[in-house]
């Protein structure tokens, strides 16, 4: 997300962070060099330009001008705005209990609706609601199978009618919701390549018959400005609640994330992560705008850790390590730990200070898929006590895993380090010595 971005502020941060002093001069330079990142991710040139007057002012204040660390104050400066720019703190959908709550969902044809819907549907079930999804999308036939599709996919009930207009649609999806006990519905209506008067009246009708709690406004981050503008569109037609910002996992550029609240004074909320309908995140605009100026994003990666590992593990883990009992099995789950977590590039572009570093060095996934697929042909025993596995094991290894003698002896070789490194910690012993162990466990 956001590399370019990123890598174009890691650059000017390590301009400022060098110096003891910045003078008023180095503050200009520095904001005319946001500026421009900005400009080259697509964001909206009115936004860049309130954004940067906004930095300036704010730098040659005491602040940054007197402190005894002035790159760090104008990072710190950097990142409040960024983060104020997008809404500051996270923004969650407030549900009313005891009633029926409603979502109608707007945007652009392909702009990622539909999918939308399923991942809603499944984020909100996840806690505790019970919703069920109505197909409005009567523009294009395959609307209608594709939420369907999805509703059956997903165990959530889809309501349609293949006869009636959209408006009719909605309100008998009214009483579908109520027949079903749901306690949430979700609209999915249709769009068109461009805004046309067609499809607002129809979503206006949609709206007053279903009165929705929540308007989403689908947009896809890929299209950047071009989003901004059709949301702002859209905004002066039916004034949506949020934001759902789909395709967050392509290469958008970052103008859209950056611009929409800006210009259409409405938050994203939502951002969509993959095709797949569990591929939807809350918006958080802090831990985005770590992210873009590379200080990692800590929080996520410690909430994700902690979906993802498994505690009682990792505890009988630390008592082995204290045991020099240590073995390639437990190599194995540990590894298999790690990839639960997501993609190790994925991991490491969260730790701060790494995303610079692995876009030149790019992690190999595919190293991981080898090393399980090494351990993964030995027997017990030999994961066990591999001082046993000798040359004609090593073949055997190599042909059954699908790599080579080279391969496994590499592994094994770094299983050695390892143990190596594990005994030593041990020696310094102490919880702090563990600890560090535990961190370098990690066969990278
Ligand atoms: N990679 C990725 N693809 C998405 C995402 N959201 C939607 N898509 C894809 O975008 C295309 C259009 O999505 P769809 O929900 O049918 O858009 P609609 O016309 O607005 O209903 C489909 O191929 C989806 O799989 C996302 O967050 N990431
Ligand atoms: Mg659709």
């Amino acid at each position: 997300m956001f590399e370019e971005l990123s890598g174009r502020f890691d650059a000017i941060f390590n301009k400022v962070r060098g110096r003891g002093k910045l003078s008023e001069e180095n503050i200009a330079e520095a904001v005319r060099d946001v500026k421009r990142a900005l400009l080259e991710a697509d964001v909206n040139f009115k936004v860049v330009k309130k954004f940067s007057a906004s930095v300036q002012q704010k730098a040659l204040g005491a602040e940054v001008l007197k402190s005894i660390t002035p790159g760090q104050q104008f990072i710190k400066l950097v990142y409040d705005e960024l983060a104020a720019l997008m809404g500051g703190s996270a923004r969650t959908v407030k549900f009313h209990n005891n009633k029926l709550n409603k979502i109608v969902m707007a945007g652009l044809q392909g702009s990622g609706k539909t999918t939308a819907c399923a991942k809603l549907a499944l984020y909100f079930r996840k806690q505790g609601h019970r919703p069920v999804l109505a197909a409005c999308d009567t523009y294009r036939a395959a609307a209608i199978d594709q939420l369907e599709t999805l509703g059956k996919s997903l165990g959530i009930p889809v309501y349609s009618d293949r006869q009636a207009k959209p408006g009719k649609i909605a309100s008998d999806a009214l009483d579908f919701a109520k027949r079903e006990d749901a306690s949430l519905l979700i609209v999915d209506t249709a769009g068109r390549l461009h805004i046309d008067t067609d499809m607002m009246s129809e979503l206006k009708e949609i709206c007053s018959l279903v009165k929705p709690d929540e308007t989403f406004f689908v947009a896809d981050a890929m299209t950047g400005q071009d989003a901004v503008n059709v949301a702002a569109e859209f905004h002066k037609e039916i004034a949506f609640s949020g934001t759902v910002l789909s395709k967050m996992d392509g290469d958008a550029r970052g103008g859209a994330a950056l611009s929409i609240l800006d210009v259409t004074g409405v938050p994203v909320q939502f951002i969509g992560v993959s095709e797949k309908p569990d591929g939807l995140e809350l918006f958080h605009p802090e831990r985005m705008a770590s992210r873009i100026l590379g200080m990692g994003d800590v929080v996520s990666l410690v909430e994700k850790a902690e979906q993802s590992v498994d505690l009682e593990q990792s505890r009988k883990l630390e008592k082995k390590i204290r045991k020099n009992a240590f073995t390639l099995q437990d190599f194995l789950d540990q590894l298999r730990q790690i990839k639960k977590m997501g993609s190790l590039s994925e991991l490491l572009s969260m730790i701060p200070g790494m995303g610079a570093q692995i876009k030149d060095a790019p992690v190999d996934d595919d190293a991981l898929v080898k090393i399980e697929a090494i351990i993964c042909s030995m027997t017990k025993k030999e994961r066990n006590k591999p001082v046993i596995i000798d040359g004609s094991r090593r073949r055997r290894i190599a042909s059954g895993s699908g790599t080579t003698v080279q391969d496994v002896n590499k592994l094994l070789k770094q299983f050695d380090t390892m143990k190596t490194m594990m005994k030593k910690m041990n020696k310094i012993s102490g919880k702090r010595g563990q600890a560090a162990a535990l961190r370098n466990l990690s066969p990278f």
